[in-house]
């Protein structure tokens, strides 16, 4: 991608009303804008401005009229967000003012920035690196504290200073590869050497391969673990959604077959975001709505991280809640919850004598759903990848490319460590880096970074 050269303008607080919004301009002409657009309180004169200092002032339009009383913030590059002159314009948070004040900017000679082009400029002027871009973005996006301790962690480097070390460590292995290629005549290629060499890449495999152990946790922080609510119509699936996600998200009524339409809020368990999904009731549909609905509840049942099959407390167990929870059991990512627990214990005997280890709940007392959350929060962090350390993959992106340095890790080991062929084990080295390199964005083709970046919300 191209080198910018021009200059950039956008508010970069969310549209709507709120104490200030701020006009952000990114580029060489921020310090033209910051002469047309701003003025001393009283009289004419441009607002002096000095790097990193906040003064008030006025902005003015195009006409010389008064927008808005604002502060401004001036950094100029190199040590500024984008690397480039950037113009801070703080004014009142309502939608007209903003818009009056980023209608200057543009008028001035700034263009309206596209989603991420903030961001983007400050990777393309190599402040930071392609995961450091992604991780702005999920910072802003992250629901949960841990989510946010993680992306900070990735913003901060934790990641790309891993991956920077593997990449010097590959850079000297290659090069006393290539050493053996110059100068073959130089037959001193003792047996250790190799050895040496085919040890330190086995030491770099195993790197790689905790790596990737650290996506799965990654994933669910980024993105939310995402449960299922399913069961038969009235046993209380949208009572619990409602309770858990702490609004009135589902119609609840006492006729079966309320809900048809999947449904979902976002709750925490400990730590971890999580998605839960209401479902309409499984049963036999009385007509194409529901019909439709029932199908999409069976989709979501086999498509989330985890399901919860919630029974209720008011009468025994169903053959097809029995059926149903049998299934739950194999599949080993589920909970079954007793609703309605303020009616009694309902089928939690039987439901134990199946294997299962019911957690009774009410949505009506809120009684149980503590619990109800640890266990979603153990299902999360279990299985094949606990916790991911302090810097984990986030995306397939990531794991994509590490698997794919992997792989040529795990070549130039075999190849090299049999002594043979060192210019094909060269070229391993080589690709291992690239893949590398690219994890960090550089040489990344403009159609990948166009994807990211879309991704991203106007002003940053
Ligand atoms: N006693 C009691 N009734 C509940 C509880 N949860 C839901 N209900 C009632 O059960 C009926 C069905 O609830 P709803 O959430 O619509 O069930 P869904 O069809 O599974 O989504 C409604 O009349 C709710 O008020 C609970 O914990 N205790
Ligand atoms: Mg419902």
């Amino acid at each position: 991608m191209e080198h910018p050269t021009d200059t950039i303008a956008a508010v970069a607080t969310p549209p709507g009303t709120g104490g200030i919004a701020i006009v952000r301009v990114s580029g060489p002409g921020s310090s033209q804008v910051a002469r047309a657009v701003l003025r001393r309180r009283t009289g004419a004169e441009p607002l002096p401005l000095s790097p990193r200092a906040v003064r008030v002032g006025s902005a003015v339009g195009p006409d010389g009229r008064v927008l808005d009383e604002v502060l401004a913030l001036w950094m100029p590059g190199p040590a500024s967000y984008t690397r480039e002159d950037v113009l801070e314009i703080h004014c009142h948070g309502g939608p007209a003012a903003a818009q009056g004040v980023l209608g200057a900017a543009l008028a001035a000679g700034a263009r309206l920035a596209r989603p991420g082009e903030f961001t983007l400029r400050a990777f393309l002027n190599g402040r930071i690196d392609l995961v450091q871009a992604e991780a702005v973005l999920d910072v802003i996006q992250a629901r949960t504290q841990e989510a946010l301790r993680a992306h900070e962690a990735l913003l901060a480097g934790a990641l790309s200073e891993e991956v920077g070390s593997w990449q010097h460590r590959l850079g000297r292995l290659l090069a006393r590869v290539e050493a053996h290629l110059d100068f073959p005549e130089e037959e001193d290629v003792g047996s250790e050497d190799w050895e040496a060499i085919r040890d330190e890449l086995g030491e770099l495999a195993r790197e790689m391969g905790r790596k990737l152990e650290t996506f799965g946790w990654g994933r669910t922080i980024r993105e939310g673990y995402t449960v299922a609510l399913v069961g038969v119509p009235n046993v209380g699936k949208s009572s619990l959604l409602n309770r858990l996600v702490g609004e009135e998200r589902a119609i609840v009524t006492e006729l079966p077959g309320t809900t048809r339409d999947l449904i979902d809020g976002w709750t925490q368990a400990a730590g971890v975001p999580v998605r839960i999904l209401d479902t309409a009731g499984l049963r036999a549909a009385r007509d194409p709505v529901e019909a439709e609905g029932v199908r999409r509840a069976e989709r979501a049942r086999d498509e989330a991280d985890a399901v919860i099959l919630v029974c209720e407390a008011g009468r025994e167990l169903l053959p097809g809640e029995e059926e149903e929870a049998r299934r739950l059991a194999q599949r080993g990512t589920g909970v079954v919850v007793v609703n309605k627990a303020d009616l009694g214990p309902g089928p939690l005997e039987r439901l134990r004598a199946l294997g299962l280890d019911p957690v009774p709940v009410s949505a009506r007392t809120g009684q149980g759903l503590p619990a109800l959350l640890d266990r979603i929060a153990a299902l999360a962090r279990g299985g094949a990848s606990g916790p991911g350390g302090e810097a984990p993959l986030t995306r397939e992106r990531h794991r994509a490319k590490v698997e794919d340095a992997l792989a040529a890790v795990r070549r130039a080991g075999e190849i090299l460590g049999r002594a043979g062929m060192p210019e094909v084990g060269a070229s391993e080295l080589h690709a291992a880096r690239r893949a590398l390199a690219e994890l960090l964005g550089w040489g990344t083709p403009d159609d990948v970074l166009d994807q990211i970046f879309s991704q991203f919300c106007i002003g940053k």
